[in-house]
């Protein structure tokens, strides 16, 4: 008898057919009904399959009494209750390191779009602008200084590919690591007032809500770029917005915010502002890998073997 999995959103088609061999799937983004969805797979569902979006609560991890493992697709947790599912001894996986090359590009390629403005070059020649002069200069990255909000897994890999294009790397966490070549700071208003860019790639959560604030938007100031690829919540959105405005901040990279899919409107009339709608992992190859290890966790679990990244 297979065992039965309640899937929270859909995943890749090559993901659903290796869950639909190995699970009875529960659909639950399909159920018109999702208590009695729930109520129906309770006596046996074992198994969760979310996302970083999606999460699973509390609520949900107690709907189901029989549940072992949620099998999380992404690296960030933050909307998966970790303290209850502890609690109820549930195993929790999720997708990290296959992503790091694909998010880190997305930040170096938020970082290249800010500074050298191409989606405002972008639109200046589908505008017909260049008919009638040329566009204002650009900023070169190169000698610029980076701060690093976050540097783990993905933010290691930002630093190397930033290095490449010569930039000066400091980072800020909670703990200095001795094995990296980088300036830590462990303030992170005095690493942003050092900084031209901050890009933050920290976990979102309690522990990190809005840590990217006013006095720290400030102290990158009017030069200064914010790149965000972590989570929205990571950020002050009104602040942001205000301090664009103002020009307290001069510009941002944004991935990631406070109430996706929705965007605040008046980011969306700024030339200085490059809007992604959290696509940093959303290429083929990395979700296709993403996937895989969705699958490959959830299979070593079930054939009574340890899973491969287990969270925590
Ligand atoms: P990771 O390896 O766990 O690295 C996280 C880093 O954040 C660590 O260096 C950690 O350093 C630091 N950190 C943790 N808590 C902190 C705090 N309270 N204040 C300051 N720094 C803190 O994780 P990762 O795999 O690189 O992923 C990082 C995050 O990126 C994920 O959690 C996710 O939210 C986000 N992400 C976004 C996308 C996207 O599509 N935009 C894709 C993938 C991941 P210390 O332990 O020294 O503090
Ligand atoms: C995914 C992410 O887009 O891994 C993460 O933490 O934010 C992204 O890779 C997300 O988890 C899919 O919902």
């Amino acid at each position: 008898m297979k065992p039965e999995l309640v899937l929270v959103g859909p995943m890749m088609p090559h993901v659903m057919e290796a869950l639909d061999e190995d699970f009875i799937v529960h659909r639950l983004w399909e159920a018109s009904d999702r208590d009695a969805l729930l109520a129906k797979a309770a006596p046996r569902a074992r198994a969760i399959g979310t996302n970083g979006h999606l999460g699973a609560s509390a609520a949900l991890i107690d709907a189901l009494p029989k549940l072992e493992i949620i099998g999380c697709y992404g690296v960030g947790t933050d909307s998966i209750d970790l303290d209850h599912a502890a609690a109820r001894n549930v195993i929790v996986t999720n997708t990290p390191d296959v992503l790091n090359d694909d998010v880190a590009n997305m930040a170096i390629a938020l970082l290249l779009a800010t500074s050298r403005r191409i989606c405002e070059g972008d639109r200046y020649v589908r505008s017909g602008k260049w008919l009638k002069s040329n566009m204002a200069l650009t900023r070169s990255i190169r000698n610029r200084k980076m701060g690093i909000l976050g540097l783990g897994r993905i933010g290691k890999s930002i630093a190397e590919k930033a290095a490449v294009f010569g930039m000066e790397i400091s980072y800020h966490g909670r703990r200095k690591q001795d094995d990296v070549p980088y300036r830590f700071f462990d303030n992170l208003v005095e690493m942003a007032q050092d900084s031209d860019y901050l890009v933050a790639i920290c976990p979102g959560g309690e522990a990190t809500n809005k840590i990217v604030n006013r006095a720290v938007m400030e102290a990158l100031g009017p030069e200064g770029t914010l790149i965000n690829v972590a989570r929205g919540s990571v950020v002050d959105e009104p602040e942001l917005v205000s301090a664009l405005q103002d020009g307290r901040l001069g510009a941002a990279g944004l991935d990631v915010f406070e109430e996706e899919p929705k965007v605040p409107e008046a980011l969306l009339a700024m030339d200085q502002v490059v809007l992604q709608p959290h696509a940093a992992s959303a290429t083929v190859e990395t979700r296709h890998a993403m996937g895989d290890l969705v699958v490959k966790n959830l299979r070593a679990h079930f054939a009574g073997q340890a899973v491969l990244t287990p969270v925590r």
